[in-house]
């Protein structure tokens, strides 16, 4: 069992469902963020990673957005997080770090490919327009692993998350993703008994997975996972952004007018992963359904709010 883990990118979404997570008495997991280095540079990141010692670490930090972040700052996505992935990966390395698990997404993946897609088709094919810096990116981190463990024997793999949600993510109105952002959009019509504008046609699908799930499969990929082929996280469920609204304006008890406003664009309009080998492997893994998962959510917001991230 790794005792000393380092949790890099502590104070987003899924850092924050560690922090919330139960481990043994013997683990220690140790909180990383910007205040600790900056991770796109090299030195600072060696340094940081040096004093803790680690004997493992769960590798979260990244420049992370939705549609609108990722398709107006393509360039901003591609440098921030090439330099913090291969600066991570090659101080773990010359560290000699037992084990290093990172995070890609659907978004990586080929925008066609065959549905529902397995970690071994991340480079079959180009990703879609509006993730091409953040994609192209975490794909390096992918290669870059896989390069470790063939000339290194480095213990490092990859976990795939598909549209994560829940407690202390990115609630911002332009840059957050569709579930923080539709549920800060919900509140704030709801507080002002307006109408609420949803981007797009509201058809694309999406498989919604709540955060202490991915951080509970993450843990368990830390102490069970060696395999070089990235492990879908995937809950294989598919809820349209429909049906994503209805959900959240139950929630609310909201009852004003939506308007799809297909001006915006739709992104993707559907990223299946394969479920099979994370339930072959991890049977009694239970997913946090789409009704729970908002609940929980929606609470923690109301709750925070307006202290939140945004
Ligand atoms: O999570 P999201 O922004 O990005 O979801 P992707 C976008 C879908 O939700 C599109 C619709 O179909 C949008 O039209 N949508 C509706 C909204 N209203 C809103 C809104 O207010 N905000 C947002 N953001 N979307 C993400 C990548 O792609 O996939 C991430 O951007 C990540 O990097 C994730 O990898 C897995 O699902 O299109």
């Amino acid at each position: 069992m790794n005792k000393r883990i380092i949790i890099t990118g502590s104070d987003g979404l899924i850092g924050s469902a560690f922090r919330r997570m139960k481990v043994p008495s013997n683990v220690e997991f140790t909180f990383l963020n910007r205040s600790h280095a900056d991770l796109r540079s090299f030195t600072q990141t060696l340094e940081c990673f040096k004093s803790f010692s680690p004997d493992a670490i769960i590798h979260l930090a990244a420049k992370v957005g939705g549609i609108g972040a990722n398709s107006s700052q393509p360039g901003t996505f591609f440098h921030d997080n090439i330099l913090i992935n291969t600066n991570v990966l090659e101080a773990a390395r010359q560290l000699k770090v037992k084990k290093l698990v990172s995070f890609l997404s659907t978004c990586v993946f080929p925008n066609q490919t065959k549905f529902p897609m397995t970690g071994n088709q991340l480079h079959d094919g180009i990703p879609h327009e509006s993730n091409f810096g953040y994609a192209h990116a975490k794909r390096m981190l992918e290669v870059q692993a896989r390069a470790y463990r063939k000339e290194f024997g480095c213990s490092f793999v990859n976990v795939v998350g598909t549209n994560l949600y829940g407690p202390n993510d990115n609630f911002n109105l332009k840059d957050g993703h569709a579930v923080a952002s539709l549920i800060h959009k919900i509140y704030l019509a709801k507080k002002n008994g307006q109408p609420l504008s949803v981007w797009g046609t509201g058809k694309p699908l999406r498989e919604f997975v709540f955060a202490d799930d991915v951080a509970k499969i993450t843990y368990w990929a830390l102490e069970n996972y060696d395999d070089e082929e990235p492990l879908m996280m995937s809950s294989g469920v598919e809820s349209s952004i429909k049906d994503l609204v209805g959900v959240i304006a139950d929630k609310f008890n909201f009852k004003e007018k939506i308007i799809w406003d297909d001006s915006k664009q739709d992104g993707q309009l559907r990223k299946p992963s394969d479920d099979s080998k994370l339930k072959k492997l991890y049977p009694d893994m239970k997913f946090t359904n789409l009704a729970q998962g908002i609940e929980k959510t929606v609470a923690w917001f109301e709750e925070h709010y307006p202290n939140i991230r945004n």
